[in-house]
């Protein structure tokens, strides 16, 4: 029987970058096939940052044209914006009467992000992130959750949640596994390479977008930062720019990194940078014009947005009653 699938994208920049497509989102195309996927820019969750709402609309459609840009197919899966589907909050509210503080307040996400403005600045929704997260996935009653690394913890959370409703009140939802990629998954920031590649706190020349020109991303990786040395050799603790390089190269281009060493033994950085570039760019170049062209017909982009949300509604409807039917609720 074809799994479901479901996963989901904060659109909280005006372009994807290439930790979020190795690390995420070329799982999601892949995971298309034999699969029964669903796809949803997670539009909530992004209203835990800083909200300018021009830029937030912009960036909804934005992401919606890459991701059907880089190969995520509406008839394929499905395709939806989270707040179109009403659902989200409805069992996001039930996820935070069964999550406990203590448990919520050890996801290193929130830590991470709240230590960065002060914590008493940080917004109650990013606390309660990870429930609205563990009801996006348990609506679906998905058997695989891809993303990256660093969503492991929430994923566990999730589970827990799950097995705890299912224990109290009675079988409701499918417990689910992270499908997280163990090697190669995880992009580093071309200018702190011991930082991972990140919209929000990564440095501007240090992140490489889907949506910038071919030229920028191409002037970016000639300009990364490695280490005093000159031999291309993969060693994380000693080179981790130039490893990070050869994670890149090695996942767009598809050759082993043992390969990309014997090719670049002896030539040096500024070629090998030569080259990774030339990878990014060619492999880049058609997904960003292609994301261009549907931006240029929103309505038409809308109305797929619509008809995915349509579909998503149909499962997660039923999940919420079921799960209102087992906490007493009157329907
Ligand atoms: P933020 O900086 O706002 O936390 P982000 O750039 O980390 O954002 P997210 O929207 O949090 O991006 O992540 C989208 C998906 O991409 C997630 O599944 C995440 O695990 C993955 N991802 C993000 N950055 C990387 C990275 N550098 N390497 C691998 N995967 C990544
Ligand atoms: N928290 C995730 C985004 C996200 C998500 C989801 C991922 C929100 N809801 C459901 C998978 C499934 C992140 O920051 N990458």
């Amino acid at each position: 029987m074809a799994k479901r699938i479901l996963s989901g994208i904060q659109p909280t920049s005006d372009s994807f970058h290439l930790g979020n497509y190795l690390g995420a989102l070329k799982q999601w195309v892949e995971l298309q096939e034999g699969n029964d996927a669903f796809y949803c820019i997670v539009d909530l969750h992004a209203l835990t940052g800083e909200i300018d709402p021009a830029l937030l609309r912009k960036r909804i459609l934005s992401s919606a044209a890459q991701l059907i840009a880089l190969g995520i197919s509406p008839e394929k899966s499905t395709l939806f914006v989270q707040s179109h589907v009403a659902e989200h909050n409805q069992l996001g509210w039930i996820m935070e009467c069964i999550a406990g503080f203590g448990e919520a307040n050890r996801m290193t996400q929130f830590k991470d992000k709240s230590a960065k403005g002060g914590a008493d600045s940080a917004r109650v929704g990013l606390f309660t992130y990870p429930m609205l997260q563990a009801a996006d996935i348990l609506l679906y009653q998905a058997h695989y959750v891809p993303v990256g690394e660093d969503q492991r913890q929430h994923i566990e959370l999730t589970r827990d949640l799950a097995t705890r409703f299912n224990t109290r009140f009675g079988e409701t939802f499918r417990i689910p596994e992270g499908y997280i990629l163990k090697s190669g998954a995880k992009i580093y920031d071309l200018q702190e390479p011991t930082n991972k590649m990140s919209k929000s706190s990564g440095s501007a020349a240090g992140v490489l977008e889907i949506m910038d020109t071919p030229e920028a991303n191409a002037k970016k990786i000639k300009s990364a930062t490695t280490d005093a040395g000159r031999e291309v050799k993969f060693d994380e603790k000693e080179k981790p720019g130039i490893s990070n390089l050869l994670t890149i190269h090695s996942a767009l281009s598809g050759k082993k990194i043992s390969d990309l060493e014997n090719e670049f033994a002896g030539k040096g950085y500024g070629d090998f940078k030569g080259a990774v570039a030339e990878v990014v760019v060619d492999y880049l170049k058609p997904i960003r014009t292609r994301a261009l062209e549907l931006l240029e017909d929103e309505s038409h982009l809308v109305q797929i947005l619509h008809a995915g949300a349509d579909k998503a509604r149909t499962v997660a409807s039923a999940t919420v009653a079921e799960s209102y039917k087992n906490l007493g609720l009157v329907l």
